[in-house]
């Protein structure tokens, strides 16, 4: 809580609201002040002015509020873009003003000077033009009807359980209120692998979807669901799924009709097609523009959206060759297909060629696709990076990937420019992630996974904010705003990836873990190794060789000095050596170390680090609420244990391929 003068400055101004219209959204916002200023100066927000005549005001330019007709001339409302807002402290109309050209912006609004309170800024003198960067700012949910959330790590779904719908709309009401906090505007809310019965929730569930589209819509959140491919299938009414077959556009085109009748304002479908065992045109000789394009079509006259995902690759694919590569999947499947691809349709690439490990490359379809609508898939889910045990905040990894240069267009091509569509001026782009809640009571599970979700939103709305900045923000929110403490969980935050990285699979080659859950170390755990191990490693080397002369030719898919540096064992990044190239446990780093002594080195630090974690949380016992300090001191001490076992399975392991002792002679178990 603010106190002092800091407290009667937020006193002075927020006293009293000026609100005029009924819209829905614009109600949702007058409540979310309402509450956010109870909550945090302890007042209830009348509608009368204070004494010194001050309010806060807010309301769409087209509305009848005449504080906001007043504040804001021509020249700024111009400046304003759909979601966005403008705000201004107005000393001669004595008020803070928010204007925007939607009621969804003008939540945003309200929930940006909600956060300057909560974090304790300056309110006066506020002048500025805020407008979110992504056009989609997407969540995935990877919930499963019967109530289980694929990948989920903070206790089981609160849309479904046991086949039904929850029902519990104060918890999805309270949901909706967080993410459009930070900015999200489009949600899918069941897992991308459609079952039997949630194929059913474009038909026969359509009611209760109706119920939940509602609950978002007061929050400007669209609805999306994911859809099976073989829909027309399961409910037996036709015989294929052949995205060419009329009968079968024509089982769409109903569908589509049906949902739009239930659910207006309804987002679209989103697709994952020929990919670990999930129908698709494939099936039927189709191509993938043949298969989203029948989607589209149905949806297009409702302005529906088909996002279709480019994670398709045949796990069950030989590669003995050493050529066949999952890597190259995605943009050897849809790079031929750039411009083939209907108005409304969105291809979501992953970060990575892969699969969300602790370190990949960035996806060579960024700078690839000049014609097609694409989105970024991150996962907050933190599958490979701890599954919300371990902490790992994973913002500077994703902004690592915002800022790669892809050398698409020339020098300043870096991927968020694709994102968020001004590359190649695409009609629809932006951001979608996996989610990482669950009905756990702190929605994460581990509560410092919270700084994930937050961060997420966030760097969607504004692809600039840095790592640091995102941080404090959600620690003084979160915590108050005492400088020791934030300090502390901020250097947690902050160092946190690269201690993960560095007790986990070594210099970008990934997939040590254990099969299925993914949760744990096992140097060959790769679920996909019937054909051998992933990693190539045997007495003399390690690392998966994707050079175009000897290698699976993967390198060969960046642009210009991008596909040069990976290919060449000399200039390749140390951090992704092992990814690109196979080479002895004597080659020879950046670093100057051998890449033996290197896997010994980080995974002895990696372990001490992880247990400096926890010693530094230890110090902030009595500075924090104590049910929050033990729910992390408690994960914290299963990752320092758990630290050490990633450090003795992977040094062990080397230590016995390569025949090869630490320099530092520690021992290796
Ligand atoms: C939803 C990985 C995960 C799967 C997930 C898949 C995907 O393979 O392990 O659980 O399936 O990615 O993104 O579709």
């Amino acid at each position: 809580m603010p106190s002092g003068n800091q407290r009667d400055l937020y006193m002075k101004w927020c006293g009293a609201v000026k609100v005029t219209e009924e819209n829905d959204i614009i109600q949702a916002a007058l409540q979310e002040w309402r509450k956010g200023i109870e909550s945090m100066l302890g007042i209830q927000v009348g509608s009368e002015a204070n004494p010194q005549g001050l309010a806060v005001a807010f309301g769409t330019f087209q509305g009848e509020n005449p504080l906001i007709r007043r504040v804001f001339g021509e020249e700024t409302r111009r400046k304003v873009g759909p979601e966005g807002f403008a705000i201004r402290t107005s000393e001669d109309t004595g008020c803070i003003a928010i204007g925007a050209a939607s009621p969804a912006g003008v939540l945003y609004g309200v929930f940006h000077l909600l956060r300057l309170i909560g974090s304790l800024k300056n309110i006066e003198g506020l002048d500025e033009v805020v407008n979110p960067v992504n056009g989609l700012r997407m969540i995935n949910h990877w919930d499963n009807f019967d109530g289980s959330v694929e990948r989920g790590y903070a206790g089981r779904s609160f849309f479904y359980e046991n086949n039904q719908f929850t029902g519990e709309l104060e918890r999805i009401r309270d949901y909706a209120r967080l993410m459009s906090s930070v900015g999200i505007n489009a949600i899918a809310i069941n897992n991308v692998n459609v079952h039997a019965l949630e194929t059913l929730f474009i038909s026969k569930y359509l009611p209760e979807v109706a119920g939940i589209a509602g609950v978002f819509r007061r929050y400007g959140i669209r609805l999306f669901l994911s859809v099976n491919f073989a829909g027309p299938m399961h409910e037996g009414e036709v015989g294929t799924a052949d995205p060419l077959d009329p009968e079968v556009r024509k089982w769409w085109q109903d569908r589509a009709a049906e949902v739009y009748a239930a659910v207006p304002d309804f987002g679209g479908f989103v697709v994952k097609a020929d990919s670990e065992n999930r129908p698709g045109p494939f099936t039927y000789g189709r191509d993938h523009a043949d298969g989203a394009n029948m989607l589209a079509e149905a949806l297009e006259p409702f302005g529906g959206l088909v996002i279709w995902r480019c994670f398709v690759y045949n796990c069950k694919q030989d590669w003995r060759d050493r050529k066949t590569d999952r890597a190259r999947a995605a943009y050897d499947h849809f790079k031929p297909l750039d411009g083939k691809f209907n108005d409304n349709v969105i291809l979501q690439i992953k970060n990575g060629p892969m699969d969300f490990q602790v370190r990949e490359p960035v996806s060579p379809l960024f700078g690839a696709l000049e014609r097609t609508n694409q989105v970024i898939e991150f996962q907050i889910a933190q599958e490979y990076t701890g599954q919300q045990r371990h902490v790992c905040y994973l913002v500077p990894q994703w902004k690592e990937v915002l800022d790669f240069n892809t050398y698409a267009q020339g020098e300043a091509s870096p991927v968020k420019r694709i994102v968020d569509g001004s590359l190649w001026g695409s009609r629809h782009s932006g951001i979608a992630a996996v989610s990482n809640t669950g009905n756990d009571r702190n929605w994460t599970g581990h509560l410092l996974a919270q700084a994930n979700l937050y961060g997420y939103g966030r760097l969607a709305w504004n692809p600039e904010l840095t790592a640091e900045a995102i941080a404090a923000e959600w620690i003084s929110l979160t915590f108050g705003p005492d400088p020791a403490v934030s300090g502390v969980i901020s250097r947690i935050l902050l160092d946190s990836w690269n201690i993960y990285e560095s007790y986990t699979a070594p210099l970008g080659v990934g997939w040590m873990i254990n099969p299925e859950h993914h949760y744990g170390p096992n140097v060959d755990g790769y679920e996909y190794s019937q054909w051998g191990t992933y990693h190539y490693a045997d007495h003399k080397g390690i690392g998966v060789d994707r050079t175009v002369k000897t290698g699976t030719g993967y390198s060969a898919q960046y642009i210009g000095s991008n596909a040069e540096r990976y290919d060449s064992v000399e200039e390749c990044p140390d951090e992704l050596l092992l990814f690109f190239h196979h080479v002895p446990y004597t080659h020879v780093l950046h670093s100057g170390k051998t890449v033996i002594q290197h896997i010994y080195d980080t995974h002895f630090e990696g372990a001490e680090r992880a247990a400096e974690l926890l010693a530094a949380w230890s110090s902030l016992k009595g500075s924090i609420r104590e049910d929050l300090y033990i729910q992390v001191e408690e994960r914290l001490k299963e990752q320092a244990d758990h630290a050490k076992e990633w450090r003795d399975q992977i040094n062990t392991y080397f230590y016995r391929k390569s025949g090869i002792g630490d320099a530092g002679q520690r021992t290796i178990y």
